[in-house]
């Protein structure tokens, strides 16, 4: 089937809840991927950086073909051979030492809410049901009807309430305003180093430490969503090490299973996490042998290949490039490692177009917030293909009226 009778019957029988480019991907491979007339894309999203390690990346593909033919699932009713050393091997990577395992980001999330409420409950006294957790305006933490609920975004949130108490909202990098924002009842501070959805937002220097000052001194836990920007994304570990900064739990996500499949996780200490007792809190496909198996191969790639390096390197070299581009339509260059973002002049007529335009040219990317074109590319990228993706972007940029 073509692209065009295949985008006809999924608008016709899929919930119009996205608005794709028109192109039907079919295969993919490392930063490549081939749509169904045969022509080839370079991946410049990188599904939302779940796939940092490259598309089908042969040894987790070898992983999880072992694993899918010993054993997928037992439910943590029983004990499975893999989930001990993916809960050892991330808290190492993590620098914590204990690990929850979920699917989704939103679940994970959601998990690092229910933590640090009972922590407050138990090991702050805080009133029960009193708890607060403050948030950015900006924010992007999933879509769950409670996630939406602190959104600051009426697309994601309008029609989905009644939304629950305990969330306050402040300006994102503004440390005063955290500190004036935290109450006796306050339990945890939760926060994207550097927001990507919201237009690749990097807070003022200083910021993320500051944070960390005030949250110790208030005894609040600190919460870094680090589901988009974590796991090589922005030329670290973790985007929180541009500050040196450690938080107190950490939510992973995405690439932590090389886009493989749903694989997320909650990270934190022995007091912390220790909080849980059996049976309040859990997920009948989470910590499943299938998903650590391939979460533990997506980690030794991330660390054997290093991407992290690579994206350190490649970031600061093709963000360097996109300085030099004399475009008319570029308002500024947000860039950390390989998650980057340009953002146009309102006089541009918005990003979608300038993507419409870098797809004809064999470039996927997808504009964020309106105004900003965001580049993701796997971090698997040489300098010769970030070369390559620059000249088209350059011609678009300064050729599109
Ligand atoms: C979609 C956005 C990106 C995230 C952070 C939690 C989650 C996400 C920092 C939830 C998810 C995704 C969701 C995806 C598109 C994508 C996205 F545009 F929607 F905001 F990347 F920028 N924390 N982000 O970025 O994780 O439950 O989705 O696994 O289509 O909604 P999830």
């Amino acid at each position: 089937m073509n692209t065009r009778e295949l985008i006809n019957i999924e608008d016709k029988y899929g919930a119009h809840n996205y608005h794709p480019l028109d192109v039907i991907l079919t295969r993919g491979e490392g930063i490549w991927v081939w749509d169904v007339e045969g022509k080839k894309y370079l991946d410049f999203l990188a599904a939302y950086s779940s796939v940092n390690q490259g598309h089908c990346h042969p040894r987790i593909t070898k992983a999880l073909t072992e694993q899918v033919q010993k054993l997928t699932i037992t439910s943590r009713a029983f004990r499975n051979d893999q989930l001990a050393f993916l809960c050892k091997e991330v808290c190492e990577l993590a620098g914590m030492e204990k690990m929850l395992p979920m699917n989704s980001g939103a679940e994970a999330v959601e998990t690092a809410i229910k933590t640090v409420r009972k922590w407050g409950y138990t090991k702050k006294n805080v009133p029960l049901d009193k708890a607060e957790i403050i948030t950015c305006a900006g924010n992007f933490h999933g879509r769950t009807t409670t996630i939406v609920g602190f959104s600051t975004d009426e697309l994601y949130k309008k029609y989905f309430g009644p939304y629950p108490d305990g969330f306050v909202t402040v300006p994102f990098g503004d440390a005063a305003a955290l500190e004036a924002a935290i109450t006796d009842n306050t339990v945890a501070f939760m926060v994207e180093p550097i927001q990507a959805e919201g237009g690749v937002i990097i807070p003022p220097e200083g910021y993320l430490k500051q944070a960390r000052d005030i949250c110790t001194k208030h005894n609040v836990l600190l919460v870094f969503d680090e589901i988009q920007t974590g796991l090589g994304r922005c030329g670290k570990k973790f985007a929180c090490q541009h500050e040196n900064v450690q938080p107190d739990i950490f939510i992973m996500g995405k690439a932590l299973s090389g886009g493989f499949y749903p694989v997320s996780a909650v990270v934190s200490s022995e007091e912390i996490l220790g909080v849980f007792t059996p049976g309040e809190h859990g997920s009948t496909f989470a910590g499943n042998p299938l998903a650590c198996a391939i979460a533990r191969e997506a980690i030794r790639v991330l660390q054997e290949e290093k991407l992290i390096e690579n994206s350190e390197k490649l970031g600061a070299y093709f963000s360097e490039k996109l300085r030099t581009i004399k475009s008319r339509h570029i308002k500024e260059v947000r860039a950390r490692g390989l998650l980057i973002g340009v953002e146009l002049h309102k006089a541009a007529g918005g990003a979608r177009r300038f993507c419409e335009a870098l797809m004809k040219e064999g470039l996927l990317c997808k504009e964020t917030h309106e105004d900003t074109i965001r580049f993701a590319p796997p971090l698997v990228i040489t300098r010769d293909e970030i070369d390559w993706a620059f000249e088209r972007i350059e011609k678009i940029l300064t050729t599109l009226n």
